[in-house]
């Protein structure tokens, strides 16, 4: 028969065990640009008659988008040097990328290197996937029916992009990262990168257009720091 104390110290470890992990900082991130702001100019899906008929309003070009206020959607945040060899629990959670209106939902995506990624048509249309990536095996496949899935995985760091060969206007880009620390703004230019250990870091914003810019950050416990990348005009 156990003592008091064993059973005691049983349920403490199950308390232990069941608590969160609360160590770590975090990082708050704005992305800003300086210059004129560039137009959205709305995509002639006329190619195929689903397309143009699928989308009720008119849908923009994705390449540059910036709110009034100068802030940027669609930048990548990632942490790029300071993290040493540490290696990182791949997420089993899965990314998804949707063809649907025929554009790709969502343009700009990051996970982890071997996370996997649901690829989905829910078009009644045929697309094309075809991965444009240098440091790994590309893909290219057609998915011809509305409901078609297929279950993809980047093996090596690397910003991939995503074109359709059937409609040129698709395009999408995935961030892949052998880490957890990376995080894409908002409309509003905003993003979170949570539960960094403490540390100092080079990080790094990334845009299709604006390319990247890179800043220092030191990360303390249960903080957040705030960081602002600014783009400027070319
Ligand atoms: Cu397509």
């Amino acid at each position: 028969m156990k003592t008091f104390a064993a059973k005691l110290g049983a349920l403490a470890l199950v308390a232990m065990i069941a608590q969160p992990v609360l160590a770590g900082g975090s990082v708050k991130a704005k992305a800003k640009f300086d210059g004129e702001r560039p137009r959205r100019t709305v995509l002639k899906m006329d190619a195929d008659q689903y397309c143009a008929k699928a989308n009720e309003k008119k849908v923009g070009s994705e390449e540059a988008i910036v709110s009034k206020e100068g802030m940027v959607k669609n930048v990548i945040v990632y942490v790029k040097d300071g993290l040493g060899d540490a290696e990182f629990e791949v997420p089993t959670e899965k990314a998804e990328l949707n063809q649907q209106g025929c554009m790709y939902h969502p343009h700009v995506q990051a996970l982890q290197a071997k996370q996997p990624m649901i690829v989905k048509n829910s078009d009644a249309t045929l697309h094309n996937i075809h991965s444009f990536a240098e440091k790994q095996k590309a893909f290219n496949f057609a998915q011809p029916k509305q409901g078609d899935e297929k279950e993809v995985t980047f093996s090596r760091p690397e910003i991939v992009k995503i074109k359709c060969d059937v409609h040129p206007w698709m395009s999408a880009y995935v961030g892949v990262f052998d880490h957890p620390f990376h995080a894409v703004t908002e409309k509003d230019g905003d993003c979170e990168i949570a539960n960094l250990p403490p540390g100092e870091y080079t990080l790094a914003a990334w845009h299709e257009t604006f390319g990247e810019v890179e800043q220092k950050v030191t990360v303390a416990d249960g903080e957040a720091a705030e960081v602002e990348f600014v783009f400027k005009a070319k």
